[in-house]
């Protein structure tokens, strides 16, 4: 079935990570997230993939091009992220008059369920969760979950616990139904789309086992630590003779593990990074290229993006590190607080709960820190931020941020 994946965001709740790059190219497990998302796509059943582009666009091309599992990939360019519906709208004109899933290209949809919407008609993707009122709440026809009437953003009485994925096969005549008004949000929304089908004809919610929307900073490690979940093992890199490897470990060909390195898996070292000598990489971490993490380095459950370093006697815990971070020696990540409860983050200004009792920091691009930074747990560096030695660094420094 011919898919249009949505990957023309901004994604503002993720800086600064996405300063320079699209959040669906952040890399999570080996590969940015949104080609983990086509790989399902195509696994399915996608025969045709049309990638929606906007913000950062050249980064998505240049690094998929027109082809990807065998399967034609092109391209809509969304000049204005306006919402869903207008992304769809971009991509319409390469159609055929054919039913078309859609997919959101920073969202992580789990293989058996997603192949179970393709096979299906007009049809939604359902997760149940406990706090509804955060998503978009999938209103069902009485007597029958399993048929949709339509979909409520963020309702204070859900009237069901099954939220909207954002996966959806709608029919060939739902190319018509594109052009919806302008919603309270002020965002012209893929949601309206589906009321508009719901009208017409019967929608099936398509229940999913697992599914991730990825739209902030500590997602990102979630679907890390999802992805290496399956990790095989599979060792092609040089590895030094007295290095202990063990649980699943991806060690690619050209990274290097070093003598007294240990590490506990899953744990991917990607093409060109460096490990130790005696560093300690725990699961689930994700070391992207050219990335290094030198002597007496211990990393745990993070994610080191290309070209990032970690040179000597530090710790990292539950972090994302951007491109070409250089933490100086001694630099320690605090990733737990002494009340025990979930660390906050900053998201678009606001202070937010992460849920997570165990959060470090999340570095923007080309950071650094100087020796023996103290650096808090739920901390953000900018993107090209610096610290002075010795620095204990207790609130965010961020001067990137734009509301
Ligand atoms: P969102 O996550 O709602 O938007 P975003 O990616 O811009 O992130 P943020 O809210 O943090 O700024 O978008 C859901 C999906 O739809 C995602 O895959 C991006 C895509 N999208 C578009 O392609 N065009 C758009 O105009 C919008 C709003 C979203």
């Amino acid at each position: 079935m011919q898919t249009v994946v949505l990957a023309a965001g901004e994604g503002t709740r993720m800086r600064p990570l996405t300063a320079a790059q699209p959040k669906p190219m952040l890399p999570v497990a080996g590969k940015p997230l949104l080609e983990h998302t086509l790989d399902r796509a195509v696994e399915a059943g996608a025969n045709r993939l049309i990638v929606v582009v906007g913000y950062e666009s050249d980064r998505v091309r240049d690094h998929f091009g027109s082809q990807h599992g065998g399967v034609d990939l092109e391209y809509a360019v969304q000049e204005q992220q306006r919402g869903t519906a207008d992304a769809v709208n971009a991509a319409a004109e390469l159609l055929t008059n054919d039913p078309f899933v859609v997919l959101n290209g920073d969202a992580l949809y789990d293989q058996a369920s997603l192949n179970t919407l393709y096979s299906n008609g007009p049809a939604v993707g359902s997760y149940r969760v406990d706090n509804p009122s955060a998503y978009g709440v999938l209103q069902l026809a009485e007597g029958d979950d399993s048929r949709v009437t339509g979909v409520v953003e963020k309702p204070a009485n859900p009237e069901s616990n099954l939220i909207n994925t954002g996966a959806y096969v709608f029919p060939a005549d739902a190319e018509e139904l594109l052009s919806v008004e302008t919603s309270e949000r002020g965002e012209l929304e893929l949601t309206d789309v589906l009321e508009a089908v719901c009208n017409r004809e019967s929608v099936t919610a398509v229940p999913f086992d697992r599914w991730l929307d990825v739209g902030r900073p500590w997602e990102l490690l979630a679907a890390n630590e999802w992805l290496l979940e399956s990790l095989s093992t599979r060792l092609d890199g040089e590895i030094h003779e007295n290095a202990d490897l063990n649980g699943p470990v991806v060690v690619e060909e050209g990274a290097t593990i070093r003598s007294g390195v240990s590490i506990d898996g899953p744990v991917y070292v990607d093409s060109g990074a460096t490990v130790g000598p005696n560093a300690y990489i725990r699961g689930s971490t994700y070391l992207a290229p050219d990335s290094k993490v030198g002597h007496s380095v211990e990393v745990k459950n993070s994610i080191l993006m290309a070209g990032a370093t970690v040179g000597h006697l530090s710790y990292v815990g539950d972090s994302v590190l951007g491109q070409r971070v250089n933490f100086g020696a001694g630099t320690k990540v605090a990733n737990l607080r002494h009340d025990g409860q979930p660390v906050k983050l900053t998201v678009k200004g606001d202070r937010v709960s992460t849920g997570r009792r165990k959060l470090g920091v999340i570095v923007g691009d080309d950071a650094k820190t100087g020796i023996n930074t103290s650096l808090n747990a739920g901390v953000v560096l900018g993107a090209g931020m610096t610290t002075e030695p010795g620095e204990v660094l207790d609130r965010d420094r961020w001067e990137d941020f734009k509301s």
